[in-house]
Protein backbone atom coordinates (compact mmCIF):
# COMPACT_ATOMS: atom_id res chain seq x y z
CA UNK A 1 0.00 0.00 0.00
CA UNK A 2 1.80 3.39 -1.19
CA UNK A 3 0.48 6.13 1.16
CA UNK A 4 -0.25 8.93 -1.60
CA UNK A 5 -2.58 11.26 -0.36
CA UNK A 6 -0.65 13.60 1.45
CA UNK A 7 -0.72 18.05 1.13
CA UNK A 8 2.60 18.74 0.82
CA UNK A 9 2.33 22.12 1.94
CA UNK A 10 5.87 22.68 2.40
CA UNK A 11 6.72 22.42 -1.11
CA UNK A 12 4.25 25.23 -2.23
CA UNK A 13 4.03 26.52 -5.10
CA UNK A 14 4.88 22.96 -6.72
CA UNK A 15 2.00 21.33 -4.75
CA UNK A 16 -0.44 24.15 -5.53
CA UNK A 17 -2.35 21.86 -8.49
CA UNK A 18 -1.09 18.52 -8.00
CA UNK A 19 0.04 16.02 -5.13
CA UNK A 20 2.96 15.53 -3.50
CA UNK A 21 4.03 12.60 -5.12
CA UNK A 22 3.41 13.63 -8.65
CA UNK A 23 5.61 16.20 -8.33
CA UNK A 24 8.31 16.27 -10.93
CA UNK A 25 11.78 15.28 -10.09
CA UNK A 26 14.93 15.07 -11.86
CA UNK A 27 14.19 15.63 -14.81
CA UNK A 28 11.79 12.88 -15.70
CA UNK A 29 10.44 11.26 -12.93
CA UNK A 30 7.33 11.85 -10.60
CA UNK A 31 8.31 11.35 -6.90
CA UNK A 32 6.45 8.38 -6.75
CA UNK A 33 8.56 6.57 -9.35
CA UNK A 34 10.90 5.92 -6.70
CA UNK A 35 8.96 4.04 -4.38
CA UNK A 36 6.63 2.38 -6.83
CA UNK A 37 10.27 1.32 -8.74
CA UNK A 38 11.52 -0.38 -5.81
CA UNK A 39 8.42 -2.44 -4.72
CA UNK A 40 8.13 -3.59 -8.17
CA UNK A 41 12.18 -4.23 -8.09
CA UNK A 42 11.38 -6.20 -5.20
CA UNK A 43 9.37 -8.40 -6.83
CA UNK A 44 6.06 -7.03 -5.52
CA UNK A 45 3.20 -7.21 -7.76
CA UNK A 46 0.01 -6.51 -6.32
CA UNK A 47 0.10 -2.39 -5.51
CA UNK A 48 -2.58 0.19 -4.32
CA UNK A 49 -1.84 3.64 -4.28
CA UNK A 50 -4.09 5.57 -1.45
CA UNK A 51 -4.64 9.25 -3.32
CA UNK A 52 -6.60 11.64 -1.76
CA UNK A 53 -5.37 15.07 -2.34
CA UNK A 54 -5.23 17.07 -6.00
CA UNK A 55 -5.02 13.72 -7.30
CA UNK A 56 -6.17 14.33 -10.92
CA UNK A 57 -2.05 14.33 -12.22
CA UNK A 58 -1.07 11.13 -9.75
CA UNK A 59 -4.15 9.01 -11.23
CA UNK A 60 -3.22 9.81 -14.78
CA UNK A 61 0.50 9.15 -14.20
CA UNK A 62 -0.11 5.80 -12.73
CA UNK A 63 -3.01 4.41 -14.76
CA UNK A 64 -0.87 5.69 -17.97
CA UNK A 65 3.07 4.78 -16.57
CA UNK A 66 2.45 2.36 -14.49
CA UNK A 67 -1.08 -0.22 -15.29
CA UNK A 68 -0.15 -3.89 -14.95
CA UNK A 69 -1.87 -6.97 -16.22
CA UNK A 70 -4.46 -7.57 -13.50
CA UNK A 71 -5.19 -10.75 -15.80
CA UNK A 72 -1.75 -12.19 -14.60
CA UNK A 73 -2.45 -11.09 -11.00
CA UNK A 74 -0.32 -8.14 -11.48
CA UNK A 75 -1.30 -4.27 -10.43
CA UNK A 76 -0.86 -1.13 -10.03
CA UNK A 77 -4.25 0.79 -8.68
CA UNK A 78 -4.93 4.24 -8.10
CA UNK A 79 -7.62 4.06 -5.21
CA UNK A 80 -9.25 7.56 -4.23
CA UNK A 81 -10.89 8.58 -1.03
CA UNK A 82 -14.17 6.91 -1.53
CA UNK A 83 -15.91 8.26 1.42
CA UNK A 84 -16.47 4.01 2.67
CA UNK A 85 -17.21 4.91 6.27
CA UNK A 86 -19.42 7.48 6.04
CA UNK A 87 -19.63 11.31 4.72
CA UNK A 88 -15.41 12.49 5.60
CA UNK A 89 -12.58 12.24 3.81
CA UNK A 90 -9.33 11.00 4.90
CA UNK A 91 -8.22 11.98 8.32
CA UNK A 92 -4.66 10.52 8.47
CA UNK A 93 -2.48 7.85 6.74
CA UNK A 94 -4.24 5.48 9.46
CA UNK A 95 -7.67 6.76 8.29
CA UNK A 96 -6.97 5.97 4.43
CA UNK A 97 -6.05 2.46 5.07
CA UNK A 98 -9.18 2.10 7.58
CA UNK A 99 -11.37 3.32 4.67
CA UNK A 100 -9.71 0.89 2.08
CA UNK A 101 -9.88 -1.73 4.18
CA UNK A 102 -11.87 -3.74 1.52
CA UNK A 103 -8.93 -4.01 -0.24
CA UNK A 104 -7.31 -6.16 2.38
CA UNK A 105 -10.09 -8.22 2.58
CA UNK A 106 -10.30 -9.00 -1.54
CA UNK A 107 -6.63 -9.74 -1.26
CA UNK A 108 -6.02 -11.79 1.76
CA UNK A 109 -2.84 -11.07 2.11
CA UNK A 110 0.22 -12.64 4.75
CA UNK A 111 1.83 -9.64 4.82
CA UNK A 112 1.67 -5.73 3.94
CA UNK A 113 4.18 -3.41 2.81
CA UNK A 114 3.14 -0.01 3.57
CA UNK A 115 5.37 2.57 2.12
CA UNK A 116 5.18 6.63 1.92
CA UNK A 117 5.26 8.10 -1.80
CA UNK A 118 8.06 11.08 -1.03
CA UNK A 119 11.40 10.12 -0.69
CA UNK A 120 14.10 9.60 -3.32
CA UNK A 121 16.14 6.30 -2.85
CA UNK A 122 16.87 2.35 -3.17
CA UNK A 123 15.49 0.32 -1.12
CA UNK A 124 15.09 -3.81 -1.72
CA UNK A 125 12.07 -4.86 0.66
CA UNK A 126 12.39 -8.06 0.04
CA UNK A 127 15.04 -7.96 2.53
CA UNK A 128 13.28 -6.33 4.96
CA UNK A 129 10.10 -8.37 4.66
CA UNK A 130 12.63 -11.70 5.17
CA UNK A 131 13.91 -9.51 8.21
CA UNK A 132 10.20 -9.28 9.04
CA UNK A 133 9.13 -12.73 8.83
CA UNK A 134 12.33 -13.74 11.09
CA UNK A 135 11.20 -11.55 14.01
CA UNK A 136 7.71 -12.99 14.48
CA UNK A 137 6.64 -9.36 15.25
CA UNK A 138 3.59 -7.41 13.95
CA UNK A 139 5.35 -4.60 12.95
CA UNK A 140 8.63 -4.15 11.18
CA UNK A 141 9.82 -0.09 10.95
CA UNK A 142 12.68 0.87 8.38
CA UNK A 143 15.09 3.44 9.79
CA UNK A 144 18.11 5.38 9.14
CA UNK A 145 20.20 7.53 11.23
CA UNK A 146 19.69 11.60 10.31
CA UNK A 147 21.14 14.85 11.88
CA UNK A 148 19.48 15.43 15.31
CA UNK A 149 18.59 18.98 14.66
CA UNK A 150 15.87 16.98 11.92
CA UNK A 151 14.14 14.73 14.55
CA UNK A 152 11.26 17.23 14.58
CA UNK A 153 10.38 16.16 11.22
CA UNK A 154 10.10 12.34 11.43
CA UNK A 155 9.60 9.27 14.04
CA UNK A 156 12.20 9.30 16.15
CA UNK A 157 13.03 5.09 17.20
CA UNK A 158 14.63 4.51 20.45
CA UNK A 159 16.48 0.92 20.39
CA UNK A 160 15.48 -1.76 23.29
CA UNK A 161 19.02 -1.82 25.50
CA UNK A 162 19.40 -5.74 24.70
CA UNK A 163 17.86 -5.83 21.34
CA UNK A 164 18.97 -3.67 18.60
CA UNK A 165 15.94 -5.20 16.53
CA UNK A 166 13.76 -4.16 18.65
CA UNK A 167 11.81 -0.50 19.43
CA UNK A 168 11.27 0.31 23.02
CA UNK A 169 10.57 4.01 22.28
CA UNK A 170 8.70 5.94 19.35
CA UNK A 171 8.09 9.60 19.09
CA UNK A 172 6.24 11.49 16.45
CA UNK A 173 8.66 14.63 15.35
CA UNK A 174 9.71 15.25 19.11
CA UNK A 175 10.84 18.67 19.97
CA UNK A 176 13.17 16.93 23.06
CA UNK A 177 14.57 14.22 20.94
CA UNK A 178 16.99 11.32 22.51
CA UNK A 179 20.12 10.80 20.51
CA UNK A 180 21.71 7.77 20.09
CA UNK A 181 24.23 6.72 22.51
CA UNK A 182 27.34 6.27 20.12
CA UNK A 183 26.49 9.94 18.63
CA UNK A 184 25.03 12.83 20.62
CA UNK A 185 24.26 14.64 16.84
CA UNK A 186 21.71 11.91 15.21
CA UNK A 187 18.84 10.14 15.98
CA UNK A 188 17.44 7.09 14.20
CA UNK A 189 14.98 7.95 12.38
CA UNK A 190 11.30 6.17 11.07
CA UNK A 191 11.41 6.24 7.21
CA UNK A 192 7.89 5.82 6.91
CA UNK A 193 7.97 2.37 5.09
CA UNK A 194 6.47 -0.31 7.40
CA UNK A 195 5.80 -4.12 6.62
CA UNK A 196 3.50 -6.02 8.55
CA UNK A 197 1.54 -9.14 9.20
CA UNK A 198 -1.31 -8.38 7.68
CA UNK A 199 -3.65 -9.28 10.72
CA UNK A 200 -2.14 -7.29 13.15
CA UNK A 201 -2.62 -4.43 10.82
CA UNK A 202 -5.79 -4.91 10.33
CA UNK A 203 -6.44 -5.31 14.14
CA UNK A 204 -4.17 -1.92 14.80
CA UNK A 205 -5.87 -0.17 12.66
CA UNK A 206 -9.79 -1.22 13.20
CA UNK A 207 -8.88 -0.47 16.75
CA UNK A 208 -7.25 2.85 16.02
CA UNK A 209 -10.56 3.69 14.16
CA UNK A 210 -12.58 3.18 17.86
CA UNK A 211 -10.10 6.35 19.65
CA UNK A 212 -11.79 9.51 19.38
CA UNK A 213 -8.58 10.81 20.69
CA UNK A 214 -6.43 9.30 18.01
CA UNK A 215 -5.20 11.18 14.97
CA UNK A 216 -5.16 8.30 12.90
CA UNK A 217 -1.90 8.72 11.70
CA UNK A 218 0.59 5.55 10.98
CA UNK A 219 3.54 7.60 12.79
CA UNK A 220 1.60 9.04 15.17
CA UNK A 221 -0.59 6.16 16.11
CA UNK A 222 -0.20 3.05 14.93
CA UNK A 223 3.90 2.62 15.31
CA UNK A 224 3.02 3.62 19.06
CA UNK A 225 0.40 0.92 19.41
CA UNK A 226 2.43 -1.63 18.37
CA UNK A 227 5.45 -0.67 20.54
CA UNK A 228 3.24 -0.60 23.49
CA UNK A 229 2.72 -4.32 22.93
CA UNK A 230 6.46 -4.82 22.41
CA UNK A 231 5.53 -5.91 18.95
CA UNK A 232 7.83 -3.39 16.86
CA UNK A 233 10.76 -4.54 14.99
CA UNK A 234 13.47 -1.85 13.66
CA UNK A 235 15.01 -2.37 10.07
CA UNK A 236 18.27 -0.87 9.65
CA UNK A 237 18.85 0.24 5.91
CA UNK A 238 21.79 0.52 6.04
CA UNK A 239 21.96 -3.53 5.52
CA UNK A 240 20.19 -3.33 2.79
CA UNK A 241 21.96 -4.17 -0.14
CA UNK A 242 21.07 -3.05 -3.72
CA UNK A 243 22.83 -4.43 -6.80
CA UNK A 244 24.74 -2.15 -8.81
CA UNK A 245 24.83 0.34 -5.81
CA UNK A 246 28.66 2.69 -5.29
CA UNK A 247 29.92 3.01 -1.84
CA UNK A 248 28.79 6.43 -2.29
CA UNK A 249 25.37 6.06 -2.95
CA UNK A 250 24.60 2.87 -1.00
CA UNK A 251 21.86 4.28 1.56
CA UNK A 252 20.97 7.11 0.32
CA UNK A 253 17.58 8.44 1.25
CA UNK A 254 16.22 12.15 1.26
CA UNK A 255 12.77 12.92 2.70
CA UNK A 256 12.56 15.66 -0.16
CA UNK A 257 9.39 17.19 1.86
CA UNK A 258 11.14 21.03 1.60
CA UNK A 259 12.27 22.98 -1.32
CA UNK A 260 15.84 23.40 0.42
CA UNK A 261 16.04 19.23 0.37
CA UNK A 262 13.89 18.96 -2.92
CA UNK A 263 16.55 21.32 -4.77
CA UNK A 264 19.12 19.58 -2.81
CA UNK A 265 18.35 16.33 -3.76
CA UNK A 266 18.13 17.65 -7.71
CA UNK A 267 22.08 18.75 -6.93
CA UNK A 268 23.10 15.20 -5.65
CA UNK A 269 21.82 13.89 -8.98
CA UNK A 270 24.02 16.29 -11.12
CA UNK A 271 27.58 16.28 -9.22
CA UNK A 272 30.25 15.26 -11.34
CA UNK A 273 30.47 11.74 -9.30
CA UNK A 274 27.03 11.52 -8.09
CA UNK A 275 25.61 11.32 -4.53
CA UNK A 276 22.60 9.54 -5.82
CA UNK A 277 23.34 7.66 -9.48
CA UNK A 278 20.28 7.57 -11.56
CA UNK A 279 22.65 5.33 -14.03
CA UNK A 280 22.37 1.67 -12.20
CA UNK A 281 20.66 -0.23 -14.48
CA UNK A 282 20.55 -2.83 -12.24
CA UNK A 283 18.06 -1.80 -9.70
CA UNK A 284 16.28 1.11 -12.54
CA UNK A 285 14.01 3.96 -11.65
CA UNK A 286 11.28 3.32 -13.88
CA UNK A 287 9.07 6.07 -15.31
CA UNK A 288 6.81 7.62 -18.34
CA UNK A 289 8.62 6.83 -21.79
CA UNK A 290 7.39 9.82 -23.81
CA UNK A 291 7.78 9.88 -27.44
CA UNK A 292 10.07 13.23 -27.85
CA UNK A 293 13.03 14.14 -30.08
CA UNK A 294 16.50 13.79 -28.37
CA UNK A 295 18.12 17.03 -26.89
CA UNK A 296 19.83 19.68 -28.76
CA UNK A 297 22.37 21.68 -28.45
CA UNK A 298 23.70 24.76 -31.09
CA UNK A 299 24.95 27.89 -32.01
CA UNK A 300 22.02 30.35 -32.47
CA UNK A 301 23.95 31.76 -35.67
CA UNK A 302 24.55 35.14 -34.43
CA UNK A 303 27.99 33.18 -32.83
CA UNK A 304 26.57 32.67 -29.47
CA UNK A 305 27.01 29.00 -28.95
CA UNK A 306 24.91 26.75 -27.23
CA UNK A 307 26.62 25.23 -24.15
CA UNK A 308 25.39 22.71 -21.23
CA UNK A 309 27.98 21.42 -18.59
CA UNK A 310 27.08 19.29 -15.37
CA UNK A 311 23.64 19.14 -16.32
CA UNK A 312 20.66 16.65 -16.99
CA UNK A 313 19.11 17.05 -20.01
CA UNK A 314 15.85 15.52 -20.77
CA UNK A 315 14.14 14.86 -24.08
CA UNK A 316 13.02 17.77 -26.47
CA UNK A 317 14.85 20.35 -24.93
CA UNK A 318 16.98 22.49 -27.27
CA UNK A 319 19.58 24.94 -26.00
CA UNK A 320 20.46 27.60 -28.97
CA UNK A 321 22.95 30.26 -27.87
CA UNK A 322 22.50 29.81 -24.34
CA UNK A 323 24.47 28.57 -21.52
CA UNK A 324 23.01 25.86 -18.78
CA UNK A 325 25.24 24.93 -15.83
CA UNK A 326 24.57 22.55 -12.79
CA UNK A 327 21.15 22.29 -13.73
CA UNK A 328 18.30 19.96 -14.26
CA UNK A 329 16.02 20.62 -17.30
CA UNK A 330 13.20 19.04 -17.74
CA UNK A 331 11.51 17.44 -21.26
CA UNK A 332 10.51 20.55 -23.55
CA UNK A 333 12.92 23.19 -21.96
CA UNK A 334 14.17 25.36 -24.47
CA UNK A 335 16.98 28.42 -23.58
CA UNK A 336 17.60 30.72 -26.45
CA UNK A 337 20.41 33.54 -27.13
CA UNK A 338 23.31 34.81 -24.61
CA UNK A 339 20.72 33.52 -21.79
CA UNK A 340 22.64 31.99 -18.64
CA UNK A 341 21.25 29.77 -16.69
CA UNK A 342 22.67 28.59 -13.46
CA UNK A 343 22.48 26.09 -10.36
CA UNK A 344 18.42 25.27 -11.62
CA UNK A 345 15.83 23.20 -11.65
CA UNK A 346 13.66 23.86 -14.82
CA UNK A 347 10.66 21.95 -15.25
CA UNK A 348 8.64 20.66 -17.95
CA UNK A 349 7.96 23.17 -21.40
CA UNK A 350 10.17 25.97 -19.37
CA UNK A 351 10.97 28.52 -22.12
CA UNK A 352 14.27 30.53 -21.13
CA UNK A 353 13.75 33.94 -23.53
CA UNK A 354 16.84 36.02 -25.03
CA UNK A 355 19.42 37.47 -22.47
CA UNK A 356 17.75 36.20 -19.72
CA UNK A 357 19.76 35.15 -16.58
CA UNK A 358 18.43 32.32 -14.20
CA UNK A 359 20.00 31.65 -10.87
CA UNK A 360 19.59 29.05 -8.08
CA UNK A 361 15.80 28.75 -9.17
CA UNK A 362 12.99 26.06 -9.52
CA UNK A 363 10.64 27.27 -12.46
CA UNK A 364 7.72 25.20 -12.47
CA UNK A 365 6.22 23.42 -16.08
CA UNK A 366 5.34 26.31 -18.67
CA UNK A 367 6.94 28.98 -16.73
CA UNK A 368 8.03 31.54 -19.25
CA UNK A 369 10.80 34.16 -18.81
CA UNK A 370 10.42 36.77 -21.25
CA UNK A 371 13.65 38.08 -23.30
CA UNK A 372 15.73 40.12 -21.24
CA UNK A 373 14.18 38.90 -17.45
CA UNK A 374 16.40 37.40 -14.64
CA UNK A 375 15.38 35.53 -11.82
CA UNK A 376 17.28 34.49 -9.02
CA UNK A 377 19.60 37.60 -9.38
CA UNK A 378 18.04 39.84 -6.80
CA UNK A 379 16.48 38.27 -4.02
CA UNK A 380 14.82 40.86 -2.93
CA UNK A 381 13.12 41.76 -5.81
CA UNK A 382 11.56 38.02 -6.62
CA UNK A 383 9.57 38.37 -3.37
CA UNK A 384 8.77 41.86 -4.30
CA UNK A 385 7.13 40.22 -7.72
CA UNK A 386 5.29 37.36 -5.76
CA UNK A 387 7.74 34.44 -5.97
CA UNK A 388 8.26 32.46 -3.42
CA UNK A 389 12.30 32.86 -1.82
CA UNK A 390 13.05 29.83 0.44
CA UNK A 391 15.54 30.57 3.66
CA UNK A 392 18.88 29.36 1.65
CA UNK A 393 17.50 31.96 -0.78
CA UNK A 394 15.97 29.54 -3.66
CA UNK A 395 13.50 31.27 -5.92
CA UNK A 396 10.36 29.19 -6.73
CA UNK A 397 8.64 30.31 -9.68
CA UNK A 398 4.87 28.51 -10.35
CA UNK A 399 3.84 26.90 -12.85
CA UNK A 400 2.63 28.78 -16.20
CA UNK A 401 4.04 32.16 -14.80
CA UNK A 402 4.78 34.74 -17.47
CA UNK A 403 8.09 36.85 -15.42
CA UNK A 404 8.93 40.14 -17.36
CA UNK A 405 12.05 42.39 -16.96
P1 LIG B 1 5.25 12.55 7.41
O1 LIG B 1 5.79 12.43 6.03
O2 LIG B 1 5.22 13.91 8.01
O3 LIG B 1 6.02 11.55 8.41
P2 LIG B 1 2.55 12.08 6.58
O4 LIG B 1 2.30 13.51 6.28
O5 LIG B 1 1.49 11.27 7.23
O6 LIG B 1 3.81 11.90 7.51
O7 LIG B 1 2.96 11.39 5.22
C1 LIG B 1 3.35 10.03 5.11
C2 LIG B 1 2.87 9.49 3.77
O8 LIG B 1 1.48 9.31 3.86
C3 LIG B 1 3.13 10.42 2.59
O9 LIG B 1 3.51 9.65 1.46
C4 LIG B 1 1.78 11.10 2.38
O10 LIG B 1 1.60 11.42 1.00
C5 LIG B 1 0.82 10.04 2.85
N1 LIG B 1 -0.43 10.55 3.46
C6 LIG B 1 -0.57 11.47 4.43
N2 LIG B 1 -1.85 11.66 4.73
C7 LIG B 1 -2.55 10.79 3.96
C8 LIG B 1 -3.94 10.49 3.78
N3 LIG B 1 -4.85 11.13 4.50
N4 LIG B 1 -4.27 9.58 2.85
C9 LIG B 1 -3.34 8.92 2.14
N5 LIG B 1 -2.04 9.16 2.24
C10 LIG B 1 -1.63 10.08 3.14
C11 LIG B 1 6.08 10.15 8.08
C12 LIG B 1 6.07 9.32 9.36
C13 LIG B 1 7.32 9.61 10.18
C14 LIG B 1 8.53 9.34 9.31
C15 LIG B 1 8.48 10.19 8.06
C16 LIG B 1 9.61 9.89 7.10
O11 LIG B 1 4.88 9.61 10.11
O12 LIG B 1 7.34 8.80 11.34
O13 LIG B 1 9.72 9.63 10.02
O14 LIG B 1 7.27 9.91 7.34
O15 LIG B 1 9.65 10.86 6.09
Amino acid sequence: MVLAGGEGKRLMPLTADRAKPAVPFGGSYRLIDFALSNLINSGLRRIVVLTQYKSHSLDRHISQTWRMSPLLGSYVASVPAQQRLGKRWFSGSADAILQSMNLLSDERPDIVVVVGADHVYRMDFDQMIQAHIESGRGVTVAAIRQPLHLANQFGVIEVDDNDATKIAAFREKPSDPKPLADNPNEVLASMGNYVFSAQALIDAIEHDGTLEDSTHDMGGDIVPYFVGRDDAGVYDFTYNQIPGSTERDHSYWRDVGTMESYYEAHMDLISVMPVFNLYNHEWPVHTQQVNLPPAKFVHDGEGNQGRTTDSIVSLGTVVSGGIVERSVLSPNVRVHSRALVTDSVLLDGVQVGRDCTVRRAILDKSVVVADGASIGVDKQRDLDRGFFVSDSGITVVGKGVLVTP
